[in-house]
């Protein structure tokens, strides 16, 4: 596991560790599975995985695998193999950092086996002592089953501003939310909350993962090697 909030430092990662074998599985991770990032940074996520299908949604510490009511969900995001980037991505504006953020991987296809039973969770702002990272993990590698997708712009302390994106050429996405996210809806758990500008701005560069705002500019890749019919 890797930390940094350098984007240059992480990008690298990503690469370097597209090989790389995680918990038994060859491939099927978030990488870095943990971050931290404060208000109003923008968390990067990078489908970089060819071929790849996999799902950015929001959970909870308790049933990782299953959605979070009013979370956050990209839907699937399909990259086919021998794709080249820029990869889709999907950016998270996080609203509060007093809370952790958990995640998961929908993708349900039981070969090899069910990303988030696989251990393809991740999570922002995780405790260091209890509820921590690989507590998570842990529970999300005895779920019964994994819950598919309800996509969603709007999370719980998070939001985006727009779906996964660029979708174009082979890249494609289903159950894909579209439209804009309530400026500062998330702070609550509601989905229509009051407008928050108080943090800067986030600014959105297209296609290369990396976006900068106000500090900490967080970098997650989701995941490699997932072949797929
Ligand atoms: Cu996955």
């Amino acid at each position: 596991m890797r930390f940094s909030t350098s984007v240059s430092a992480l990008t690298f990662a990503a690469v370097a560790l597209a090989q790389d074998v995680t918990n038994g599985q060859p491939g099927l991770v978030f990488d870095p599975p943990s971050v931290n990032a404060t208000k109003g940074s923008v968390v990067t996520f990078v489908f970089d995985g060819a071929p790849g299908n996999h799902t950015v949604a929001q959970s909870s510490f308790q049933k990782p695998c299953e959605p979070l009511p009013n979370g956050f969900d990209s839907g699937y995001i399909f990259v086919p193999q021998g794709s080249q980037g820029p990869f889709p991505t999907f950016n998270l504006t996080i609203e509060d950092d007093t809370k952790p953020i958990w995640f998961y991987c929908a993708q349900s296809l039981s070969k090899p086996q069910p990303h988030c039973i696989s251990g393809m969770v991740g999570a922002i702002n995780a405790p260091t002592t209890n509820n921590t990272f690989d507590a998570f993990q842990a529970l999300a590698k005895s779920a019964a089953s994994v819950v598919p997708p309800s996509p969603a712009l709007s999370g719980v302390n998070a939001i985006a501003t727009a779906g996964p994106g660029p979708l174009t050429g082979s890249f494609s996405g289903a159950a894909v939310p579209t439209g804009t996210a309530p400026a500062g809806s998330g702070s609550s758990g509601g989905s229509s909350g009051t407008s928050s500008s108080s943090g800067a701005s986030p600014t959105k560069s297209n296609g290369a993962g990396t976006i900068q705002i106000s500090g900490v500019a967080a970098f997650l890749a989701a995941a490699f090697g997932v072949v797929l019919a």
